[in-house]
């Protein structure tokens, strides 16, 4: 079983406000769709972060993974916004013939007082065993003593493939791997002190922490993780281990 990150930065122009990359999206689609028909897939759960949709209307309303927003405003703009990406990922994956089904984070998780985690995956493991592809999404999650935090799409993937025992991780995201000093893709990461001093924060406005972020979710996992461009997404579909590979230090 494959959990997969789509990157917000990859299905949506990260600069342009509330804007799909269409184009984008739709290679992606097919990609998974291809994947899925030439049985190289068997089982696939796709996560998709919030790129120009959710992160602008999080930092309007001050909210991250550790500081949350109690105003029923803020949370509808900021939950709104994921749902709304989330329509249009679907509509391209069932444009795709891709059985695509939406599961909203908010609906399910919670955090405690120290930020602690509880995502339910029964859903997810029953869709996937009925056929389906369950399509999760960065979102807003209640957080106890803070109203509600931001939860990245990254910390469900962990979350999943924990839960889930997937074989694989794929991130799908808008470069092509970590990137070393020298603008080389760095093949492979076992500790986060490997890639410390060239990993810098995500330019563009996003609340959960940019590629460090994403790199310190994937050491925390029992499976191995890919780090890879929209080019790369077949290839990591059909077996190989593009870009850069991160071995969870478990
Ligand atoms: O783009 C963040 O998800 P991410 C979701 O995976 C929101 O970090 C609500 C900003």
């Amino acid at each position: 079983m494959i959990v997969l990150k789509l990157g917000g930065s990859v299905v949506t122009e990260k600069d342009r406000e509330e804007t799909v990359d269409g184009a984008a999206l739709d290679r992606a689609a097919e990609a998974i769709a291809a994947a899925r028909e030439d049985d190289a897939v068997d089982d696939v759960v796709v996560v998709h972060g919030g790129g120009s949709f959710g992160h602008p209307h999080a930092e309007t309303w001050g909210a991250s993974t550790t500081t949350g927003v109690h105003d029923v405003d803020g949370v509808t703009a900021i939950h709104g916004a994921m749902t709304t990406l989330n329509k249009f990922v679907l509509r391209a994956l069932h444009d795709a013939d891709v059985p695509a089904v939406p599961v909203h984070p908010l609906s399910a998780a919670h955090r405690d007082r120290d930020g602690d985690l509880t995502l339910p995956s029964g859903q997810v493991a029953t869709l996937l065993a009925e056929g389906f592809v369950p399509v999760l999404h960065g979102d807003l999650v209640a957080h106890e003593g803070e109203g509600a935090t931001v939860l990245s799409g990254d910390e469900i993937v962990t979350s999943l493939a924990d839960s889930l025992d997937a074989d694989r991780v794929g991130v799908c995201s808008t470069v092509p791997g970590v990137l070393d000093a020298d603008d080389a893709v760095v093949d492979e990461i076992r500790s986060f002190d490997d890639v410390e001093s060239v990993l810098g924060g995500s330019e563009a406005t996003d609340v959960s922490g940019g590629m460090a972020g994403k790199v310190r979710e994937l050491l925390a996992l029992g499976a191995p993780a890919n780090i890879f461009d929209l080019d790369a997404l077949p290839a990591f579909l059909g077996g190989d281990e593009p870009g850069t590979t991160v071995h969870g230090d478990r």
